[in-house]
């Protein structure tokens, strides 16, 4: 059965905002965790408006809840010393919040990043058998992505020494539409967001499973066998976005290098965490 109760971390944040108005309809009681206040939060709800390395009030959020979705953490390149404290030390005490409440199911908020200096695979469409698998090597981009490269690791140590089951989704872009000619290929709508999210929380024993978090875009460039193997069938695609789009910026360019890779424009000029 798919767990009621589920801790929603980084809340307050674009894709916590989103997800918070679409998971209650597969009938998720969500609860709100972010250190910044939860604007807009519903009444009643319950919120914890704490830091990932406060480690009582993450075990006072996650106690008694079925699943945690882990959404918070530094979303962009920071110095290194922030990217420690939120995504690294803070996914940490995560962990072992939800080791010591016994809760079994987690997914994880992976990025593209962790193998963002991966060669994009060339052919609109992309055939198939060029799409790039989950087992690719690690390529971070970023601290931002040596991040992720920690956090699915710490999920397969969880999964192997305490059996907690993680879903890390290495998402694309989750954005309500596609706003670059890069972002046609990785674009995860909303609400196929919501599918897939729940589809990871739903899914039987999964042990520490990684798949890729996208629509099923004309212009994919990964493999999401993984994630419809989860029973994520997803809805919508980028192309309708893609003549304007084009029109506007052309297409990606083979000799920009800020266009070579599935990390974009992270690989050249990472955008900085403004905070
Ligand atoms: P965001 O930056 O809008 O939200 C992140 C939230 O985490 C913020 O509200 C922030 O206050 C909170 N947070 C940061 N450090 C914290 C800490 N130490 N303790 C408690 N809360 C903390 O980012 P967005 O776009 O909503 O992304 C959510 C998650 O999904 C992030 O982990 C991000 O890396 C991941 N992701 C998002 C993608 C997207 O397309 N939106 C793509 C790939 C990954
Ligand atoms: C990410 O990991 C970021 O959190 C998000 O803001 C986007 O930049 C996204 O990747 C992307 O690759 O477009």
């Amino acid at each position: 059965p798919a767990p009621r109760t589920v801790l929603l971390t980084g809340a307050a944040g674009g894709l916590g905002t989103l997800m918070r108005g679409l998971l209650p309809a597969y009938g998720y009681d969500l609860r709100l965790f972010d250190v910044r206040p939860v604007e807009g939060a519903p009444d009643g709800a319950k919120v914890f408006t704490a830091d990932l390395t406060d480690r009582d009030a993450l075990r006072e959020a996650v106690h008694g809840v079925d699943a945690i979705m882990h959404l918070a953490g530094i979303s962009l390149e920071a110095p290194f010393e922030k990217i420690l404290r939120s995504n690294i030390e803070g996914t940490y005490h995560l962990y072992e919040a939800a080791r010591e409440e016994d809760v079994r199911r987690i997914v994880f908020a992976s990025s593209n990043h962790a193998v963002g200096f991966t060669p994009r695979p060339q052919g609109t469409p992309v055939p198939s058998e060029s799409l790039i698998p989950v087992d690719t090597p690690r390529r971070p981009d970023t601290y931002y992505g040596l991040s992720k490269c920690f956090g699915e690791d710490l999920a397969q140590l969880y999964a192997d020494l305490h059996g907690i089951d993680t879903v890390s989704v290495r998402i694309g872009s989750c954005f309500p539409e596609p706003t670059t000619v890069r972002m046609l290929s990785v674009w995860m709508s909303p609400a196929d967001g919501a599918r897939l999210f729940h589809a990871a929380l739903s899914a039987g024993t999964t042990g520490h499973t990684v798949v890729y978090g996208s629509s099923a875009n004309t212009r994919l460039w990964w493999d999401l066998s993984g994630a419809r193997a989860l029973g994520y069938e997803p809805q919508d695609d980028s192309e309708p976005y893609a003549a304007a789009l084009i029109a506007a910026q052309g297409e990606l360019d083979p000799d920009n290098p800020a266009h070579a890779n599935l990390g974009g424009q992270f690989c050249t000029e990472p955008p900085v965490w403004p905070y």
